[in-house]
């Protein structure tokens, strides 16, 4: 039979799902349009909103891809990673200005966003010849013991806007290089950065079947990826919320689940501090990415002796931070993703003032020379934030930072504690002591000395405690163990018949 194919040979982007191979529309042809948040009149593209027979059709092509790809070499899967690098490498720049056109994030952060995607490639392409289990003796004489790594299944992988490239990327590559086949469902807002991401892998040589990916709303086609008996388990990066629930369904359908969420992220920042140093960390950590990303500072938590002159230098460089068209190199701060994150942030800035906290600067759209096709938002600093506010304690996802006045270290500590997230932290000091004194003291996935929040690499786990995940990292080697299952293999060629525990004592 010939093989239907709707995408154009030389797209970089179909609006399109791709199921065993294939660029299809959705059955329905109904649509979601893709705007660029930094001007919402310009459409950056057209995708299916697919339903349940989609998701169905793709999950059921992954079936049967698992069938010969989970017989491929491990490091023969690591070949084609590696191809995938190359092409990614080739692509980085039109991928990242259409990353940058489709959610906003400026140019040079987008870059680096497709960087981690080739890193990973890099990374999981070589763990293709590594891949290790251990190799151990037995008990028992004439018996060889071992365990070995083998792949889990079908997986469905739900992804965020944030970083439409990076997080796709270091879920598909460990989950493939292990052997699993996947589908896609990413979020509504990037699905042209997902569909040139996947595009890539298809030139790259992935085999049909091996990366499927569905377009469409998390209700609809997420919903329905989670609940397909045929799925063998759920990477989920987004809110808490939603992670809870996509917990409880998976719970309930014995499925292994891998959930990274929501954060509420501080940096710490000591009297005898690097104050050029932490000034510049706090404003790439707390407006980098107009504060949209997982690991973003959105507590600034200073020494007494220190806090107003930080935080006086702290808004005039806020003040200072150009705004505008992402795409303009001259720009630093980009749009937020959309109305609805909009509305959120001027909901925390409502409460925040409402709770007492003072509004340095920001708090409000930002509009004039251009921006007001876009949702740009000032960079916000609130002062005199308690740690029990609610701008202390939830997730806003934008570029607002909240200033907490501490008196010691003990009380830094127990102020960055005090949240029920824990997903990346930070400390500023020139003791060493109390450096090491954070790092084991600190309740989160990733603590940095010195730096700000953000900047986690692919080589090291990645993720968070407390409500943040749920026990789960990915990236490093410690992703191996949410797309792999364990088995242990003993070969007994004593030719007689040995019982473990019952023939050797101690
Ligand atoms: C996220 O915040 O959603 O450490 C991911 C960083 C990036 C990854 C962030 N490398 O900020």
């Amino acid at each position: 039979m010939a093989r239907r194919n709707f995408a154009k040979p030389d797209e970089l982007a179909p609006g399109l799902n791709y199921i065993g191979g294939e660029w299809l529309p959705d059955q329905d042809g109904v649509l979601i349009e893709s705007r660029n948040p930094a001007n919402t009149r310009e459409i950056v593209g057209r995708f299916p909103r697919s339903r349940g027979s989609e998701v169905d059709r793709a999950v059921m092509a992954g079936k049967e891809a698992f069938k010969s790809w989970r017989l491929v070499p491990a490091p023969q899967r690591g070949v084609i990673l590696r191809k995938c690098a190359d092409v990614l490498r080739a692509r980085k720049e039109e991928m990242a200005r259409l990353m940058t056109r489709e959610m906003g994030k400026p140019l040079v952060e987008a870059r680096g966003d497709v960087q981690e995607a080739i890193d990973c490639a890099d990374l999981y392409s070589g763990e293709g010849r590594r891949l290790f289990g251990d190799t151990t003796h037995s008990e028992l004489p004439n018996k060889f013991a071992m365990s070995i790594r083998t792949p889990v299944g079908v997986c469905g992988l739900i992804t965020p806007w944030n970083f439409p490239v990076a997080i796709p990327s270091w879920k598909i590559f460990p989950a493939i290089l292990c052997g699993n086949t996947v589908v896609l469902k990413p979020a509504e807002d990037t699905p042209a950065c997902a569909a040139a991401f996947v595009k890539a892998l298809e030139y790259g040589g992935v085999p049909p079947g091996v990366v499927n990916l569905v377009q469409g709303v998390g209700e609809e086609a997420g919903a329905c990826l989670v609940a397909h008996p045929e799925i063998s388990l759920i990477s989920f990066t987004g809110s808490s919320a939603i992670g809870s629930h996509i917990a409880e369904v998976c719970g309930k359908n014995l499925r292994r689940c891998s959930l990274e969420m929501g954060g509420k992220n501080a940096q710490i920042v000591m009297d005898d501090a690097d104050l050029d140093l932490a000034l510049e960390g706090a404003l790439w950590g707390a407006f980098g990415t107009a504060g949209q990303r997982c690991t973003a500072t959105s507590r600034l938590i200073l020494h007494k002796k220190i806090k107003h002159v930080f935080v006086q230098r702290l808004v005039r460089a806020a003040k200072a931070l150009r705004l505008g068209d992402p795409s303009d190199e001259g720009n630093q701060i980009g749009p937020v993703v959309n109305a609805a994150q909009m509305e959120r942030i001027e909901g925390y800035i409502k409460i925040g003032r409402d709770e007492g906290a003072r509004l340095l600067c920001g708090g409000k759209r930002a509009k004039g020379m251009g921006l007001e096709h876009g949702f740009f938002f000032e960079p916000t600093v609130f002062d005199q934030v308690t740690p029990g506010m609610r701008i202390s304690q939830e997730e806003i996802f934008g570029p607002v930072a909240s200033v907490i006045e501490i008196a010691s270290f003990e009380e830094a500590v127990e102020v960055l504690n005090g949240v029920k997230y824990g997903l990346s932290s930070s400390i500023y000091t020139r003791d060493v002591n109390r450096a090491f004194h954070a790092i084991r003291d600190l309740e989160a996935g990733i603590t940095y000395v010195n730096g700000p929040t953000i900047g986690a690499e692919v080589h090291l786990p990645f993720g968070g405690v407390k409500n943040t995940g749920n026990g789960h990292r990915e990236a490093g080697r410690a992703v191996l163990d949410i797309f792999s299952e364990w088995k242990s293999v003993y070969v007994d060629y004593s030719g007689k018949l040995q019982k473990a525990q019952i023939d050797v004592e101690s």
